[in-house]
């Protein structure tokens, strides 16, 4: 007989009882590996994550407004922790949970842990249907929670109190893993969270999960060298691995000594400092022309830390010479094996460490390094065009956002919101979380503050200043540019009331009604402090004010609909209609054809 020293618990104490119990280390540093537990209590947690997080204040509960939006504060912060740390996720059973699918996928997408402990359906039935179950004809054994099963990297349904002496180890193992970690779903029966069980004691004690730094196979590391050393123009392409392995200095290093310049993707932006001579600044469909041209002679491609979506790639159109080849450095194989890559499937700082010391002595060509530099300076150049223009009479998104880079502190925040509209501001709080000392700025368009502007509240509750932008557009600026390079006209992407049942579009320009919307009025109205602005000078005159503001502050201005940027030699394949009755359309189809066939696979080796 096992004479194990237990404890009765509820499924649920159990669950924050261990919870709080998980560190993780990664080069000596440990710290708790959960902030807390976020939370939106209804029939599906009340008495059960409800009641433990009530029983133990220490593993702290955070009131959010709304699941999907603390599903994105969770995951920004994991990300500004570089993946060390993050918190648990607890809603309500059917419509509470679902709101978290959104969230699930963004983390998961973008390889961040978060843990999501959702009600679930009764385990007993005999109550069935519980308010907003779904019902099946063909099984029982199916609720709204199997939708995080294609977006969680580990998925439980947790039917019996003693099931989680199996599964929360297994969370912990997907969650603390640099290759597998994403969101992590508990579906947790409303009745089963209250049920007690007699947990061995040893469950609870501190556990330590040290993360790993593997090494990629020695053998490719040395073929790796071999491949660098032969190139003649070898471009990295830096992603969040990068940043998450905590590489930026070796990736210098790195730079300085071999001449490589690097292209950045959306979520290594950073990787490098920017007024680094050999940073060519973001690469592909979004990128710049410097970044943009080096890739496409590139004959060697070094990914870290990239997973290479399209925007990156340019849709598979950034690398033209016919005998690029690529070196992958990933911690996950996944990502390490694409473009038919060299992987060194590995973590980004002790691989470059590796490489650096085997290419030791050698360098780039002088002259393709001066032309890297030079690119540079021209990109510096142009941005510095951009955030010169002063269009009137409403400014341009550019001329805003560079006011915003000139006048915020070096050290503060600005996160791209992997294009979830609506995660701007819950993403903004879930990095001022975690980096508290820091000026947060969050920038966000009236469409995607429409989407979600709640937590402004939560900020405001908890004192997490956050300094927002909202830019006002009347509609989506981005989506109607996009609309009309594909011959569309704007068609659905402006705030204007419908005319004799009709969408206008852009062709009715100044011709059409606008809505009644105050979004400084809204903004207010939720507590944060509001600066309306008309002009370049009172925005400059508002980020100098935000300085000094007691609480979350918003930056209000409308700006032009219509003054972009070129597209710096990037492309992005957004399939155009193959028949239509509009001109303007078949001309987009054939301008789109041209640049489907310059999409390449990737076979050399
Ligand atoms: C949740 C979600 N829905 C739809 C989209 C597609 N989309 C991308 S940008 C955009 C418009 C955003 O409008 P706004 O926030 O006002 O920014 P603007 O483009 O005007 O600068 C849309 C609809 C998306 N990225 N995310
Ligand atoms: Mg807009």
């Amino acid at each position: 007989m096992n004479e194990q020293a237990t404890k009765r618990l509820t499924m649920a104490q159990a669950i924050i009882a261990f919870l709080k119990n998980q560190y993780v280390e990664r080069d000596g540093r440990e710290q708790p590996f959960f902030a807390g537990c976020f939370g939106i209590f209804g029939h599906g947690n009340i008495a059960g994550i409800g009641q433990a997080l009530q029983q133990m204040p220490e593993f702290r509960y955070y009131q959010a407004r709304n699941e999907q939006a603390m599903v994105h504060s969770a995951a920004a912060y994991a990300k500004t922790k570089n993946r060390l740390q993050t918190f648990a996720c607890t809603s309500s059973v059917g419509p509470g949970a679902t709101n978290m699918v959104t969230g699930a996928a963004l983390a998961t997408i973008n390889r961040l842990p978060v843990l999501l402990l959702p009600g679930d359906i009764f385990a007993r039935r005999n109550v069935a249907p519980v308010l907003q179950q779904l019902e099946s004809e063909h099984t029982q054994d199916i609720s709204v929670n199997d939708c995080f099963k294609p977006v969680s990297r580990y998925w439980d349904r947790i039917m019996r109190p003693e099931q989680l002496l199996t599964a929360l180890p297994e969370a912990m193992r997907v969650l603390t893993s640099p290759a597998e970690t994403g969101a992590v779903t508990l579906a947790l029966p409303e009745d089963v969270q209250t049920e007690a069980y007699a947990y061995p004691d040893a469950f609870f004690r501190k556990r330590i999960w040290h993360i790993p730094r593997n090494r990629p196979d020695r053998h490719s590391l040395e073929q790796a060298a071999a491949w660098i050393r032969a190139s003649k123009q070898p471009l990295i392409v830096a992603g969040g691995g990068v940043l998450y392995a905590e590489a930026t200095d070796v990736l210098q290093d790195i730079v300085d000594q071999a001449g490589i310049p690097v292209g950045e993707t959306m979520a290594g932006k950073g990787s490098l400092r920017f007024d680094h001579p050999l940073n060519l600044g973001a690469i592909g469909a979004t990128g710049t022309f410097a970044a943009n041209r080096v890739a496409r002679d590139a004959d060697l491609v070094i990914g870290i830390g990239t997973r290479y979506s399209d925007f990156t790639t340019s849709s598979k159109t950034a690398f033209q010479n016919p005998e690029v080849h690529s070196i992958n450095i990933n911690v996950t194989p996944l990502d390490a094996y694409k473009q038919f890559a060299l992987p060194l499937a590995g973590d980004a700082k002790v691989t470059l460490e590796e490489l650096l010391t085997l290419l030791d002595g050698y360098s780039v060509d002088p002259n393709y390094r001066t032309n890297a530099e030079q690119l540079h300076t021209a990109w510096e150049e142009e941005v510095e065009r951009i955030y010169t223009i002063r269009n009137t009479p409403l400014p341009s998104q550019g001329e805003l956002i560079g006011a915003v880079n000139e006048l915020s502190d070096p050290s503060a925040i600005m996160e791209y919101g992997y294009s979830c509209m609506g995660y701007e501001i819950a993403g903004g709080l879930g990095i001022k979380m975690a980096a508290p000392d820091h000026d947060v700025y969050v920038m966000v368009g009236d469409g995607s503050y429409l989407m979600m502007n709640s937590e402004i509240v939560t900020s405001i509750q908890e004192h997490y200043k956050l300094i927002i932008v909202l830019l006002d557009n009347s509609g989506f600026k981005s989506i109607g540019a996009l609309s009309r390079s594909l011959g569309q006209d704007g068609f659905g992407t402006r705030y204007v009331y419908p005319h004799n049942g009709r969408w206008p579009t852009d062709a009715a320009g100044a011709d059409v009604q606008t809505l009644p919307v105050d979004l400084a009025a809204n903004a207010r109205s939720l507590g944060a402090h509001v600066i309306e602005c008309k002009t370049y000078a009172d925005f400059v005159a508002a980020l100098n004010t935000v300085q000094t503001t007691d609480r979350t502050s918003v930056i209000y201005i409308q700006n032009d609909r219509y003054v972009a940027i070129p597209n710096y030699e990037g492309w992005w394949d957004v399939p155009v209609a193959e028949v239509s009755e509009m001109s303007s359309v078949q001309a987009a189809r054939a301008e789109w054809a041209a640049m489907r066939a310059v999409e390449r696979y990737f076979l050399e080796q």
